[in-house]
């Protein structure tokens, strides 16, 4: 297959990071097209861990091209840190392009995602604080500064300063925030403007020669469904499209460019931030879940919620996706489990409610119809092919696959690479 897209079915931290090294290493181009450094994909080499948050995974193999698409909202002093990081590890970082039309994320917008947070008190969204809403808000407004901006020092500084003006009137008249210093932002970000030059392009080009020469092209999704801000639990989402369809908007490809797209689920459920979770266990089964699984936010450390897998919520996932095949993650979590639950329904005072719905008041409302398994206690970190799973983990899987009406062709009973099922 030339050209696959690896989202999220779930809300985010399924496990995308490892699914996407793995076949990374295939991959002539990987790319990223939402989101930005709100991300968080931890990968396992060797003994070594890497976190990534705005750079493509496929930095780790050499002879990748890693490209940060237009539909990313670009935090240069989190990308110049992290490029720090992966050299300080090791990693060869040249091989990267930026797009020219991705938008700036800016200290203002940080402070402002702050604030607002704060100003929400009980209907928080639990960001991360990143400047990612803000950055996205001026977007569309039609106000932000992108990239090519920023690489033309008179053109940044007349765009800043109107900024910077604008959002100190917001900073202190609607939050009575302190404000942000003009001077300081824009000398910084000249510097920035430096650091990065080297790897600002037209990626389209790029992308799209890629693609018409046949090369392996890897589109690598942050966050996930669910926190899509028009198909997610909205409000409490992000910013942008964490969905298949996302790729066209955020790389500049048409959707006949894409061939397969791989829905990546945790064996149970996780979230991080705030909204309605249905089978959510706020319960010491939930806590067991998270200390398996060590279930606490990349980017935030915070705890993620942890309860059963949610068939409903997939299958939706799987629906507006067009996901070609499910690549279950974390499955080595759910040993030891006496009995596991899939849920397969919601009820809503006496309906059930077969289909994802869209208002959150309802989500709230509805209890879930669990169907229950038998656990296995094998240990299976060492299994290398399906068959050789216990057969209670093959039912599982089955039921799943069932269930969602999607292929699982890919299982992973632990964090390194080779700790993971490939099915034919
Ligand atoms: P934001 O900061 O505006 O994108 O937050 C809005 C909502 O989106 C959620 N969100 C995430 N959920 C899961 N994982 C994410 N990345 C990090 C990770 C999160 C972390 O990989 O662990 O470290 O806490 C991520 N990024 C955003 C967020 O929780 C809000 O619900
Ligand atoms: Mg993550």
């Amino acid at each position: 297959m030339s050209t696959v897209v690896i989202v999220g079915a779930q809300w985010g931290d399924e496990g995308k990071g490892k699914v996407i090294d793995y076949l990374a290493g295939e991959a002539e181009v990987v790319v990223r097209a939402q989101g930005g450094n709100n991300a968080g994909h931890t990968v396992v080499v060797g003994d070594t861990k890497y976190a990534l948050h705005l750079i493509p995974s496929g930095i780790l193999y050499p002879q990748t091209i890693n490209i940060i698409g237009n539909g990313v909202v670009f935090d240069p002093e989190g990308f110049i840190k992290e490029i720090e990081k992966l050299e300080a590890q090791g990693i060869k970082t040249d091989n990267i392009k930026i797009s020219d039309r991705t938008h700036v994320i800016f200290p203002y917008h940080k402070r402002i995602d702050e604030l607002a947070e704060a100003s929400r008190g009980e209907g928080m969204i639990g960001t991360t604080k990143k400047g990612i809403g803000p950055c996205y808000m001026d977007k569309v407004e039609r106000s932000g500064i992108r990239i090519c901006d920023l690489m033309d020092k008179e053109v940044f500084i007349e765009k800043a300063t109107k900024q910077i003006e604008q959002k100190n009137i917001i900073i202190e008249k609607i939050y009575g925030g302190e404000k942000v210093d003009r001077d300081e932002i824009i000398e910084s970000y000249l510097g920035y403007a430096d650091r990065i030059r080297k790897y600002v392009d037209d990626t389209t080009v790029i992308l799209y020669d890629a693609v018409a020469a046949g090369k392996k092209v890897l589109f690598e999704g942050a966050q996930g469904t669910l926190l899509d801000v028009d198909l997610g639990t909205y409000p409490y989402v992000t910013s942008s499209h964490p969905i298949s369809g996302g790729f066209t908007v955020g790389a500049g490809i048409g959707p006949n460019m894409i061939e397969e797209v791989v829905g990546v689920i945790k064996a149970y459920t996780t979230r991080v931030g705030k909204g309605p979770f249905v089978t959510e266990q706020d319960n010491e089964l939930g806590d067991r879940i998270r200390i398996a699984g060590n279930e606490y936010g990349t980017v935030t450390r915070r705890p993620r919620r942890c309860g059963w897998f949610d068939a409903v919520m997939v299958k939706y996932a799987a629906r507006i996706n067009g996901l070609t095949c499910l690549s279950m993650m974390l499955l080595d979590v759910l040993t030891g489990f006496e009995k596991i639950a899939i849920c397969t329904g919601y009820k809503l005072g006496d309906r059930v409610i077969e289909h994802f719905p869209a208002s959150l008041e309802t989500l709230a409302k509805c209890e879930p119809i669990y169907e229950e398994m038998e656990g296995w206690k094998e240990d299976i970190t060492g299994c290398t092919s399906y068959e050789e799973l216990p057969e209670n983990a093959r039912k599982y899987i089955d039921r799943i696959e069932a269930l969602i009406g999607v292929p699982v062709k890919i299982i992973s009973v632990g964090p390194k690479r080779t700790q993971t099922i490939i099915r034919d």
